[in-house]
């Protein structure tokens, strides 16, 4: 995903369960981070990064609403904030492709 001057680009707003590597890259011109919280007490974020550079946060998304956004500053009454939705799994014979390693 990308982080900008104020935004958090995401292709999709709602993902199956799993695990998910989130590879957020700082595609601005000033510092950026990356804080997922939701469901669980589930609270992780990359390091705060410098335009140009990236990192992946791993994080396992159960059913539910998550929120992204920038824990830098005050960009997230800026604009980057976003929230994201986790569809209950389907029925056990579908296969999804495997989430892990996607490059959202
Ligand atoms: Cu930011």
């Amino acid at each position: 995903m990308k982080l900008t001057e104020f935004a958090i680009q995401l292709p999709q707003q709602t993902f199956p369960p799993g695990t998910y590597t989130f590879a957020a890259s700082n595609d601005g011109q000033t510092t950026h981070a990356l804080e997922v919280v939701g469901p669980g007490g589930l609270d992780e974020r990359t390091t705060t990064l410098r335009g140009g550079q990236s990192a992946d946060l791993t994080v396992t998304l159960q059913p539910g609403t998550y929120e992204l956004y920038c824990p830098v500053g005050n960009h997230k009454q800026q604009g980057m904030d976003t929230t994201i939705s986790i569809g209950s799994a389907g029925p056990a014979n579908t296969s999804p492709p495997a989430p892990t390693g996607g490059g959202y």
